[in-house]
């Protein structure tokens, strides 16, 4: 047992509930985070921690990839930033001594809760062909046997290299100009279930698959800010800071979402004395709870009511940029004219009343940013979705200029980076060319596996090595218990990671784990020490630097890590100066700035106070890179999710206390669920319908096609949630997602909108 643990795991027996939250954050947020940082870390290392996060000086938050501002405050920190901190900064050690004591099986019947609160990995493991136990391995031995396995191969393309958005630009860099030179693009990544369908709807609508905001949009310019499918008091906590701010010089701001979410609500800042000692601020203005997926017939609806506004007073919509800027305006408006619109109206499960009432407030406004998150892009129709948003906007100009524009909010702190650095499965050309050319190789063409068809070609045999870095593959993944099996399938997995997690005790027959070093850690390499840089959600660069001691004098940088295997993997002919990367990373920051668009002159530039802004064309002078040099309005076809009678849409969230599969805690706080996380909400008048008692014990069974997936024993949470939609936590419920149910074009597990039905549970 580490050290301070648990031994026990928990029981979802003890889950207590109270009715939500009212308000978010305040004085008790942080003093939650820092009870975690405190708890895990010490008094001492976890105030310094603190105050070295998102300051110019220190280190990038390891949360959520929200801006940092101009001139942060002493404590640019959140409850949920400090968690996440904590998480890394523990005391405690899973080390040789555990896995000796802890056979593979055994910990594959942990909770994810209890494998987390084990501690920081210590030292390489290695799981032997269909060994009981991991047993440790040098550094040396470790990658001679993925370079060995990777020799073994038929060709490059069994094997596939997952990343996750924690990864640093330059190790992201590395890693997939590795895999390029060994000959593969499957470089599938947790964006791929993440805000792929913005990315997809945005680079064919607007020429670029990112936000066209920037920080001061939000705070200093936006007349109106739509949140929709996003739950920032939880997953962007300072995103709430940049709300009031708006929200004090007069901003409107509206909320769309199928639950009543408490950050959006009522925000107690706890960063100003305001916000300490009074009320707090009320967030939306109007708040909207949609039907799941109802989405795409909003904007539809919102869409034709503008353009039949203009119609009558022909001043609502921006007909100068319309014909300036876009294509496209006559068919997207022809089929808004063919919408039906009770059906349309039926399934946002609003009334007409209320949609009016949106419709005025956009009226009213001359800047409007709209802001999403997972609420949008998991469905069926995500693609589809975000581009009739992207319609939203064009009709009243409202991109590339002050306070007005697309705001997808990210997740993981250097998700938007590591795209940048190329860690997409289907790079354009234009990147494959530069980084050949710099490199001297030719890049593989063909376009690689992304999450979900890395699973698929898992299940049939043509893979036979996965590499992450970083993430938790077996438990992030839709479908988990086919992904299990096909995880135990592969000759070989390796995962490089900071802590003990579901991907681990779901091994390939071999398997790896190679413990690397976290954002806080000090990173020293033969070249002195060094620092790391990130891209946050609204394009900025800048650098990370840890201070801390490492977990473990054992751990190796993300960086050192992908070049010692590449170089034993190509071999000592490969002309890539591996060795010159890993002793000082101005050396990849230099390559970047040569094959990178947007990146000249980079060494200098990330030691700029903040950083520096990436080019963003539509942003910054309204020219879209797109099939004719216009902006895209698109003509979308609405498809209304079908319920059989007595099924509810099942959406898959995250609870106050986790980070995606790394669970903090058992609460969510704001939802007044306290001890447990095997909950379902549902709306108490489905409840009666379905004659099931609140607090009753279910299991979920999820119906698609004609197969049937069970989660089992849930307890029945009556929640003011739309009607005919229910919710629960992730990644509990992913054995429920179909690996078949995505999205189209962007292939996104459709995780928000899964059918289910409710049975009285089998083990109550
Ligand atoms: N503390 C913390 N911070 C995080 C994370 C974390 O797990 N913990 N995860 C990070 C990551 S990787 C990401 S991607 C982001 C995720 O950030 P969010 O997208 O905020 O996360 P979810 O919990 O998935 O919440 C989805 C929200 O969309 C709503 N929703 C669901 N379906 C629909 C729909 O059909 N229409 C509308 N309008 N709304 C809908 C839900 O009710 C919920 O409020 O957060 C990042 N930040
Ligand atoms: N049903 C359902 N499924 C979902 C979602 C959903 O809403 N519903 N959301 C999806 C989304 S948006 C995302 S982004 C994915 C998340 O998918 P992933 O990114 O794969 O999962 P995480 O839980 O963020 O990964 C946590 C692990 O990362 C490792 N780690 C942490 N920090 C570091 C580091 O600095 N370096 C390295 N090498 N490793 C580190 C730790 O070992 C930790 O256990 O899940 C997706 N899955
Ligand atoms: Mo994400």
């Amino acid at each position: 047992m580490t050290k301070g643990a648990p031994d026990r795991d928990y029981d979802d027996a003890d889950v207590h509930v109270r009715p939500p939250q009212r308000k978010a954050a305040g004085v008790p947020g942080v003093v939650h985070g820092l009870r975690d940082v405190v708890d895990q870390a010490g008094v001492r290392r976890g105030v310094k921690t603190l105050r070295l996060l998102n300051q110019h000086s220190g280190f990038d938050c390891p949360g959520c990839a929200w801006p940092e501002p101009g001139k942060p405050h002493l404590a640019e920190f959140c409850e949920n930033g400090a968690k996440a901190v904590a998480e890394e900064t523990t005391v405690r050690r899973v080390d040789a001594e555990f896995f000796a004591t802890h056979p593979i099986g055994q910990l594959a019947t942990k909770s994810d809760y209890w494998l987390g609160q084990q501690g920081r990995l210590a030292t390489p493991m290695f799981r032997d062909t269909d060994a009981d136990h991991y047993e440790p391995i040098t550094w040396d031995s470790a990658l001679d046997v993925i370079a060995d396995e990777l020799a073994a191969m038929d060709s490059p393309g069994q094997a596939a290299f997952y990343t996750s958005g924690r990864t640093s630009n330059e190790a992201a860099f590395l890693y997939q100009l590795f895999a390029r030179k060994l000959g593969t693009n499957n470089l599938p990544d947790c964006s791929n279930m993440c805000h792929e369908s913005s990315g997809a709807a945005l680079s064919e609508t607007i020429g670029i698959g990112k936000g066209s905001v920037t920080l001061a949009d939000i705070t200093d310019h936006a007349e109106l800010i739509v949140v929709v499918g996003q739950n920032p008091g939880t997953n962007h906590p300072r995103m709430l800071t940049a709300l009031e701010e708006a929200k004090r010089r007069g901003a409107r701001i509206v909320a769309i979402n199928p639950l009543p979410e408490t950050g959006l609500r009522t925000f107690k800042n706890p960063q100003t004395v305001r916000g300490v000692v009074g009320k707090g601020t009320q967030l939306a203005d109007l708040f909207l709870p949609i039907r799941v997926g109802g989405d795409l017939a909003f904007f539809q609806a919102v869409n034709r009511t503008l353009v039949g506004a203009d119609e009558r007073t022909g001043d609502i919509l921006d007909h100068a940029f319309i014909n300036q800027f876009t294509s496209g305006f006559d068919d997207a408006a022809a089929a808004w004219q063919e919408l039906d619109h009770d059906e349309v109206t039926a399934a946002t499960g609003l009334t007409s009343r209320q949609i009016d009432a949106f419709v005025d407030e956009v009226v009213r406004a001359d800047s409007t940013i709209v802001c999403w998150a997972m609420g949008l892009t998991q469905h069926k129709q995500s693609v589809a979705t975000i581009r009739e948003i992207v319609n939203f906007l064009l009709l009243r100009g409202n991109i590339g200029r002050p306070g007005a524009g697309a705001c997808p909010v990210r997740g993981h702190s250097n998700v938007q980076g590591d795209r940048t650095m190329g860690i997409w499965e289907k790079m354009p050309d234009a990147f494959l060319d530069r980084l050949g050319e710099e490199f001297g190789f030719e890049p593989p063409r063909a376009h690689g596996y992304d999450t979900v068809d890395t699973i698929r070609a898992m299940l049939d045999g043509r893979i036979r090595v996965f590499m992450a870095v970083g993430g938790n593959f077996a438990a992030a993944t839709p479908d988990s218990e086919r992904t299990a099996d096909a995880l135990r399938s592969l000759p070989l997995t390796v995962h490089v990671s900071t802590k003990l997690n579901r991907s681990h005790v779901v091994p390939g027959r071999r398997s790896l784990i190679l413990p690397c070093l976290g954002r806080t850690e000090r990173d020293v390499q033969a070249g002195g020490e060094q620092i790391v840089t990130v891209e946050d959600s609204m394009s900025m660069v800048h650098a990370s630097r840890g201070t801390l001691p490492p977990a473990s004098e054992q751990l190796r940088s993300e960086v050192s890590i992908i070049s010692g295997l590449a170089r034993r993997v190509l071999g000592a002919d490969d002309s890539t100066p591996w060795e010159e990367f890993a002793a000082g990373y101005g050396s990849i920051r230099e390559r970047i700035s040569r094959v990178v668009p947007g990146f000249d002159d980079f060494e200098r530039r990330v030691d700029e106070p903040g950083g520096f802004a990436l080019p963003h064309p539509p942003r910054d002078e309204r020219r879209f890179d797109t099939v004719d040099g216009r902006a895209q309005f698109t003509a979308n076809d609405l498809e209304v999710i079908q319920v059989p009678r007595g099924r509810l849409i099942l959406q898959t969230i995250r609870s106050h206390d986790q980070f995606n599969t790394t669970i903090y805690g058992l609460d969510d706080r704001y939802r007044g669920v306290r001890g447990g996380r095997r909950v379902v909400f549902v709306n108490s008048d489905d409840l009666s319908e379905l004659g099931i008692d609140d607090g009753a014990s279910v299991d979920l069974v999820s119906e698609y096609a004609d197969e049937e997936r069970r989660a089992p024993s849930f307890r029945v949470v009556a929640y003011p949630t739309a009607r005919g939609c229910a919710a629960a936590y992730y990644p509990e419920t992913n054995p429920l997602v179909p690996l078949d149910h995505t999205a189209e074009v962007s292939n996104t597990p459709a995780s928000k909108s899964v059918i289910v039905r409710l049975e009285p549970a089998t083990h109550p």
